[in-house]
């Protein structure tokens, strides 16, 4: 069995047929985070190349973005949480105009597997709404994410009505085009281009938030 098989098996827009090569390559004993980096989310990068090439259109990205969230149910079971007292809340949501959220799913995913209670608002959240789950849930960090140069720019409205909200609640940022630049540029508290990079930079910004 190989890795590629699964990559294949996504660019051919086969939801049933990713789900059962992600259990075979489990079953097999790979590690989840090559299945994951390697196989799913290799194969949306070529995904969104075929796209830009005018190869794939839009039906095409939503039956592979089908396709890699049943491979992603098979893994989460896998990534279990550690059922000890949450290490802080996160609101979590794709910005307003944004429908992406695979990102933002796996994100919340490995946040939630490292021991944080994660509110996932969906897609399409605007300030609003974030801040409105913040205020309710007695939150740490506000996450946003955003798959388009278009949505990223609404980011920066949302960081600066939660600064108004408290010294204590924090920002971060993340999503393909994003870089450290821009976070800095928005005032984010924290920028991360991937998901175990966000684990990271979530368990830092609490520490943070504890001084
Ligand atoms: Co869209 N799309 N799409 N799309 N789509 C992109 C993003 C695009 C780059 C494709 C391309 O042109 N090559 C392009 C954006 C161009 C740009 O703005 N620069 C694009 C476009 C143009 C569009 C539409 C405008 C197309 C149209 O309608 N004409 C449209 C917009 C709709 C809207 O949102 N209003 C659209 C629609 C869609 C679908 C709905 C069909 C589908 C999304 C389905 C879904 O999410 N449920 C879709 C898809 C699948 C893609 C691509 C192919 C794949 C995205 C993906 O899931 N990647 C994408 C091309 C690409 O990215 N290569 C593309 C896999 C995922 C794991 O990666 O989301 O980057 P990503 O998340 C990573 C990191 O970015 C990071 O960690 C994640 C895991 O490592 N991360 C964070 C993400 N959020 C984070 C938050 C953090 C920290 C890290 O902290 C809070």
């Amino acid at each position: 069995m190989a890795i590629n098989e699964i990559f294949k098996s996504v660019i051919a827009l086969d939801e049933a047929q990713t789900a059962d090569l992600v259990q075979a390559e489990l079953d097999h004993g790979t590690d989840i985070m090559t299945v994951l980096n390697e196989g799913l989310i290799a194969a949306m990068d070529e995904v969104g190349k075929r796209y830009s090439q005018g190869v794939f259109f839009v039906p095409e990205m939503l039956m592979a973005a089908q396709a890699m969230k049943r491979g992603v149910s098979v893994l989460r079971p896998h990534l279990a949480g550690t059922g000890a007292r949450p290490k802080g809340t996160i609101v979590i949501g794709t910005v307003k105009g944004d429908q992406h959220d695979i990102g933002k799913n796996l994100v919340a995913m490995m946040l939630e597997c490292s021991g944080f209670k994660v509110i996932n608002l969906g897609v399409d959240v605007d300030t609003g709404k974030f801040l409105t789950a913040a205020r309710t849930n007695n939150v740490d960090i506000v996450a946003m994410s955003a798959l388009l140069t278009t949505t990223m720019s609404a980011m920066e409205a949302t960081i600066s009505k939660v600064k108004i909200e408290g010294s204590n609640l924090k920002t971060m940022v993340g999503g393909a085009p994003l870089t450290q630049a821009f976070a800095d540029k928005i005032g984010a508290d924290g920028y991360s281009p991937d998901a175990p990079g966000a684990v990271a930079v979530a368990r830092r910004l609490v520490a943070k938030g504890a001084l």
